[in-house]
Formats: structure tokens, C-alpha cells, sequence
């Protein structure tokens, strides 16, 4: 009997990652490498410094620690500039209507996700007061497939692991709502998502 849901932001939600795609072609066309949207598969569910390191690895190039700061600051930035256009149009489909049906039932619901900008998303989808937790990028140390966020999640939620089930879309965090002893409900292909005990298409699904 499932108690509590725990969502990933992107990829589960709304599809944000077209926007990191745009904002990290921006710095790679700076940088003066190619940059596909292949190689931003790479990038899902990933932190923020890590998805540049990724990156930098991509274009075989190496910079100090500030100036990765400086790269990961200017991304965001444009990142913030895509996202601040977000709407309700932009939700995933059946998510409202998968929310508001666990709502009713008097299921706990929470997000956990990797980004650091996941509360800013959820105002303007208009979805913020549908939860009862957000744990995001800002508040975990160890970033998935360390089971961090979705333990927190389910603490705040008042519930043990056992009855919370992870939804999820990146590979990292499916293994992550596995390795914290939770169901998971994978969103994408099952060639893909393994690890996952159920895969589905989308939440419109349920
Ligand atoms: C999301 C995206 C990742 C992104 C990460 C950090 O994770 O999938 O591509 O790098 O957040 O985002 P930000 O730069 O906004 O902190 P999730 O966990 O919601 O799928
Ligand atoms: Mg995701």
C-alpha cells in the first residue's frame, strides 16, 4: 500500500531538460565543440558541476575550479531566462490529474530532485502547494544514485521507505529509489530503466 510518492523533477514532471540542452549549447558553441542532444542523455538526473564536467570531458578541455564556477553560474543564468517563460501547458501529461488523485486518497506527496531550481519550476507550473516535502539540489549533499534525496524525502514525509514509491526517468534515479528500499516506477523504456519494478510511458499511464 503506497503512503507516500516521490517525484523526479525533470523528465517526470516537465521536460526541462530541452532548456539545460539550450543553455549548455550556449557555452559550447563558446567553447567551440559540438554538443548533441545524445551527449545531453548524459546529462539527465546529473548535478549541476557535474554536468560540466561531463561536458568538458565531451570537449576534451580542462579549466580551474573558479572558472568551472564562472561556466556553471553563466549556464544558469540562461537556464533561469528559459524557464522563467514555464506554464501549466508544460506539464507532463496526467500529472495534474495523477496528483490530484493521490491528494484524495491521502497520499503523501514529495519531490526529489537534482536541481537547484526545482522550487522556482514548481511556482510556475502552479503545482508548489500539491506537496507536502520538496527536497532538492539545495538541500542534499550526495547526488543520485546516492539514495540522499529520496531518504529525506520519505523523513519528512512521516513515512518509512517500505511504503513510498519513487517515480523516476534518469537510470542514477531509479537506482536510487532502489538502493533507499523503495518501489520504483520508471518513466521511459524498460531496455533502459531496468532496475525500475514497473515501467511506464508517462503518469497519464495511471
Ligand atoms: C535535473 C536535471 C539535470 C540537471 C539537474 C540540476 O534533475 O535532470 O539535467 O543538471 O537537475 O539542475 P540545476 O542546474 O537546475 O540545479 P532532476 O533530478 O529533477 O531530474
Ligand atoms: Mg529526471
Amino acid at each position: 500500500q503506497m503512503k507516500g510518492a516521490i517525484f523526479d523533477l525533470d523528465g517526470v514532471i516537465v521536460d526541462t531538460a530541452k532548456y539545460h540542452f539550450l543553455a549548455w549549447r550556449s557555452l559550447t558553441e563558446e567553447l567551440g565543440f559540438e554538443f548533441t542532444e545524445e551527449h545531453n542523455e548524459r546529462l539527465k538526473g546529473v548535478s549541476r558541476m557535474t554536468s560540466l564536467d561531463i561536458l568538458l570531458e565531451i570537449g576534451n578541455l580542462e579549466f580551474t575550479e573558479a572558472k568551472k564556477l564562472e561556466m556553471a553560474g553563466k549556464k544558469n543564468r540562461l537556464y533561469v531566462e528559459y524557464i522563467s517563460q514555464l506554464d501549466q501547458s508544460e506539464l507532463m501529461p496526467g500529472v495534474k490529474e495523477y496528483l490530484k488523485r493521490l491528494r484524495k486518497r491521502g497520499v503523501g506527496i514529495a519531490l526529489g530532485s537534482a536541481s537547484k531550481n526545482a522550487l522556482f519550476i514548481l511556482d510556475k507550473l502552479n503545482i508548489a502547494r500539491m506537496f507536502d516535502a520538496v527536497i532538492d539540489g539545495n538541500k542534499v549533499s550526495r547526488a543520485k544514485p546516492d539514495p540522499e534525496v529520496f531518504q529525506t524525502a520519505c523523513h519528512e514525509l512521516g513515512l518509512q521507505p517500505r511504503e513510498c514509491v519513487v517515480f523516476e526517468d534518469a537510470q542514477a534515479g531509479v537506482a536510487a529509489g532502489k538502493a533507499a528500499g523503495m518501489q520504483v516506477v520508471g518513466i521511459g523504456k524498460p531496455e533502459v530503466l531496468r532496475e525500475a519494478d514497473l515501467v511506464i510511458t508517462g503518469l497519464h499511464e495511471l
